[in-house]
């Protein structure tokens, strides 16, 4: 079975978002062609959905500003601007993307204690967020991710895909993702290559 999983792409990280990527809303209408036309089984879209005292957040540790380093649970953590935080407009998803088509909503980021950059796991790796079981129960063994933010948590949910499904095809779709910054896409992209991620684009998929 092949799945699609659409990692954060949520107004929060679009323009105007709380924590906007360059350009992030270009991947909508890609995402929107791989949904329709990608020829997949099953389609999940992950969804960053923070409580309002969430421990990334640079409100939350006095004297920080938004971008700084600081540190939760123990790790070097950079401290993000408030941004999707549950219940509010910036953690919906983006109003064009194609909802009718997915078939699991998969939150994270829940527990103020710890942040979860990968939509598999807490990023201290403690507790799980199912995601890996639902691939199992529906037989994945091709997995395609793309969305926001390449260089954060599409990054870490591929790595994690390719730690936790070691049976999964894992591969990247580089122009239906956008990241924070340049160097740390690039960084991204050669880290998800040398695990054994295939990086592709959506040309690519659709042609198949
Ligand atoms: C993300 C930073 C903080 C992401 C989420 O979706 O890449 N980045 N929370
Ligand atoms: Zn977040």
């Amino acid at each position: 079975m092949k799945a699609l999983l659409l990692i954060d792409i949520q107004n929060g990280f679009c323009p105007g978002g709380n924590l906007a990527v360059p350009d992030g809303d270009a991947v909508v209408p890609v995402a929107n062609r791989l949904i329709r036309e990608g020829g997949y089984d099953v389609v999940i879209a992950s969804q960053d959905w923070h409580p309002s005292n969430h421990g990334s957040f640079a409100s939350q540790h006095p004297g920080k500003k938004a971008f700084d380093m600081g540190e939760l649970s123990g790790q070097p953590q950079v401290m993000w601007p408030d941004h999707c935080v549950q219940g509010t407009a910036d953690a919906d998803f983006h109003p064009d993307l194609d909802m009718a088509e997915i078939d699991h909503i998969q939150q994270k980021g829940e527990n103020p204690a710890v942040d979860s950059y990968s939509a598999f796991r807490d990023n201290d790796h403690a507790a799980l967020t199912g995601l890996a079981a639902y691939l199992k129960a529906q037989q994945v063994n091709e997995l395609d991710i793309c969305g926001l933010a390449t260089d954060f948590c599409v990054k870490f949910s591929a790595l994690d895909a390719r730690d936790m499904l070691p049976d999964v095809k894992v591969r990247f779709v580089s122009d239906a993702s956008r990241g924070i910054d340049p160097s740390g896409v690039k960084t991204a992209i050669d880290e998800m290559r040398s695990r054994g991620i295939g990086i592709v684009t959506s040309d690519e998929i659709l042609a198949d």
